[in-house]
């Protein structure tokens, strides 16, 4: 048990539910002449009711007692007899329902398209490992966002940028020529929770990946992914015309420039027909982009959308940016750049927006472009790897972070008013705003280690992202149980303890990195453990210092009007709940600001003894994570509760430097001392300082 077979174990079942099921599923009426997805479909039914149930159901034509019927109406004439209510699904939606045919009762999995009958046989699956009853059977299930993709930050020599689960799964010397089964697993669990896409390499592209000889690759995994209803994307290099093209410019208003794009196109499309499209960083931390002509976002975008439109492909269009010439304030800068755009952009453009206005910290208020742009489809990149909240060792579960970013109210909504209803996930499945184009991606967390994913929870991160995408009304924890149950086993006293630990792993880190509202104290660079005391970087947001401006006075950012009126870029009633220190989520605080040490909090303490406290707080929690899963062991094979013991003893160390050294830098900023009770930092800052990543980290 190393991993490997993650959340689609197919463990046999308890007795007494491999008996229930048994009877209620005797046969597979599959049609016979499928297609690869359907094959796909029976293929999987086929393992997993052989491993749940010890035994496989015999293949029958004709649908009768304990039948499980498969299909879509054109494929199957028993499926078309049944009238099946199936229009409102859609291309990618299924109906699972019991029904009662004239031979007996049947269990119909029925679509409009074989991947709609892929995704239904996961969903039916799933019933079974979770074990659900199936009396009285009626899902119905769709979509509620077009693109669910993943976005993997694979580079062409295998390296991952900000991966920490091995090398890339991409083995491109290999391909086309050998396909590991791996990229079939890959695919397998990405449609068992609806994922429909991948970009296969980095955001910081090589022009490489447009070659000739990339695109055949990539074709080939194409290839492997289709019958799972996953399309392959590329991430594109904005200056590849000058790079790989011969042409003197990339100059989005070249005519040469977009000749040569929709010629790209063209030949990708005539390798890969089902092409999704690509996913350009532009303009954002050195990469090349339309601003280096005097261009804007829009002409840029614009351009590569003319070349996918002939073949119904997308651009998306990355608004993390931040200029190192424009003095403002890091969290306004996207906002800036884009707002004033909103219109501009073709229908096959969707803006990508991270979840937050900085990068993807352990917490962020929700980035301020969701409901500002009406007019430009907008869609939400959130990160699966954990780069800001401890690479693969520590535990924690990011179900409830994406959730506290898709339940953001945005308050922009037509009244204007807050409470109804205009969160982000309203914004993004395009219900606010009329959107045409919907999607959501997650970064990848995934690379060549058995498990995927570099450790066993972080597994849960990849499953939470592909069903909120499907469903963003979905709760954390419900997720969390139904991974638990897949995952482990369906003993409830191993799951209530074990999704206890995770839905608040999300809080105790917060709490022992940057509590009330910090963000980016992270050693600069690699982002791992605690550096807030970085201050000589060429650029002021590239220090920590930046983000925490402490100093005797106090500490915080001041986003107010009277500091960089970054809250302003909020809907206005939240504007002035944010900008009010008596009013903002205490989660905030200091993200918006700048506050003397003695500020009196809610608890009663003040500010410093306050944030002493959360920072304990978080360590504590961590401690009762490792208690809490020392207690599990009997429920876990040896091998991955091992690991996640181990893992919980690096995370339990990680905490307490997070917290020593932070307190022993905040204490010598301040000048205050410890505030009564609290544990004295176990080395002198000095130490911490001296620290070097990855030697020395935590010891
Ligand atoms: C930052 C990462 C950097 C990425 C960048 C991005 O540190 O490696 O290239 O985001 O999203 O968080 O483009």
């Amino acid at each position: 048990e190393d991993g490997y077979e993650l959340w689609l174990r197919y463990r046999p079942l308890e007795a007494e539910w491999r008996s229930t099921y048994r009877e209620a599923v005797r046969s597979l009426v599959v049609p016979q002449s499928g297609s690869p997805t359907l094959r796909a479909a029976r293929g999987e039914l086929l393992r997993g009711l052989e491993g749940l149930l010890g035994a496989v159901p015999a293949s029958a034509r004709e649908a009768g007692e304990g039948a499980l019927l498969l299909g879509t109406p054109e494929t199957s004439a028993r499926i078309a007899d049944l009238k099946l209510p199936l229009k409102p699904l859609g291309e990618e939606g299924y109906l699972i329902r019991r029904v009662d045919t004239d031979r007996g009762a049947a269990i119909v999995i029925a679509a409009n398209s074989d991947i709609g009958v892929l995704y239904g046989t996961f969903h039916f699956l799933r019933l079974l490992q979770t074990r659900t009853a199936l009396a009285n059977l009626d899902i119905v299930s769709r979509p509620r966002i077009q693109l669910r993709l993943l976005n993997h930050w694979d580079n062409l020599d295998r390296s991952v940028e900000r991966g920490y689960a091995g090398q890339s799964l991409w083995d491109w010397w290999r391909l086309p020529d050998y396909l590991d089964p791996r990229y079939t697993d890959y695919a397998r669990a990405n449609a068992s929770i609806g994922i429909n896409g991948t970009v296969l390499n980095n955001v910081n592209a090589s022009a490489d990946s447009l070659t000739s000889r990339y695109i055949a690759k990539a074709a080939a995994l194409a290839d492997v992914f289709r019958p799972y209803g996953i399309r392959v994307y590329l991430s594109a290099r904005f200056s590849a015309p000058v790079e790989i093209g011969g042409l003197d410019t990339a100059d989005p208003l070249e005519p040469a420039v977009r000749a040569w794009w929709k010629a790209k196109a063209a030949e990708i499309h005539a390798a890969i027909p089902d092409f999704g499209g690509f996913l350009v960083k532009a303009n954002s931390e050195g990469q090349p982009g339309p601003q280096d002509y005097g261009r804007s976002h829009a002409d840029g975008a614009n351009m590569l959308a003319e070349a996918l439109r002939p073949y119904g492909g997308a651009v998306m269009w990355r608004a993390f940016v931040y200029s190192d010439t424009n003095p403002e304030d890091r969290a306004k800068q996207a906002y800036s750049e884009f707002k004033p755009l909103d219109g501009r952009f073709a229908d096959n453009v969707i803006l990508q927006v991270k979840n937050g206005p900085i990068d993807f910290q352990p917490r962020e208020p929700f980035h301020p472009l969701f409901g500002a742009m009406p007019a430009t489809n907008l869609m939400l990149e959130l990160q699966i790897t954990k780069e800001y909240l401890g690479f693969d060792t520590h535990l924690v579960y990011l179900g409830t972070l994406f959730e506290e970013v898709l339940d953001a109210d945005t308050c922009a909504g037509s009244s204007g008013r807050c409470g109804e209803g205009a969160v982000v996930a309203s914004v993004i499945d395009g219900s606010l705003h009329g959107y045409r184009r919907t999607g959501i991606a997650g970064v990848a967390n995934i690379g060549t280690d058995r498990d995927w994913s570099g450790s066993i929870f972080n597994q849960a991160n990849w499953y939470a992202f592909g069903r909120l995408a499907w469903n963003p009304d979905l709760s954390a924890r419900s997720i969390a149980e139904e991974w638990l149950r897949m995952t482990f086993t369906a003993n409830k006293r191993f799951v209530a303890p074990a999704a206890g630990m995770m839905l608040r792993s999300r809080q105790a880190a917060v709490d022992y990195m940057t509590p009330l509202g910090l963000a980016h104290l992270m050693g600069t660079d690699h982002h791992y453990g605690p550096a807030p005391w970085v201050d000589h970087l060429a650029r002021p947001e590239w220090n920590p210092v930046y983000y925490h401006r402490a100093d005797r006075e106090g500490i915080g950012f001041d986003r107010t009007a009277e500091g960089t009126g970054a809250v302003s870029q909020y809907a206005p009633p939240l504007a002035r709940r944010f900008g009010n220190r008596n009013a903002v989520p205490e989660d905030y605080l200091l993200w918006f600001h700048h506050l003397p040490w003695d500020y009196p909090m809610a608890s009663g303490r003040d500010l410093w003894a306050e944030l002493v406290h959360r920072y304990d707080r978080g360590v504590a929690e961590v401690r009762a994570m490792a208690e809490t899963w020392a207690g599990l062991e009997s429920f876990v094979d040896a091998e991955r509760f091992y690991k996640t013991a181990r893992f919980l003893e690096i995370q339990k160390r990680e905490a307490r430097w997070w917290r020593d050294a932070s307190i022993a830098y905040f204490r010598a900023v301040s000048g205050r001392p410890l505030p009564a009770g609290a544990r004295e930092p176990a080395r002198p800052l000095e130490a911490y300082r001296a620290l070097q990543f990855p030697r020395g980290a935590g010891n």
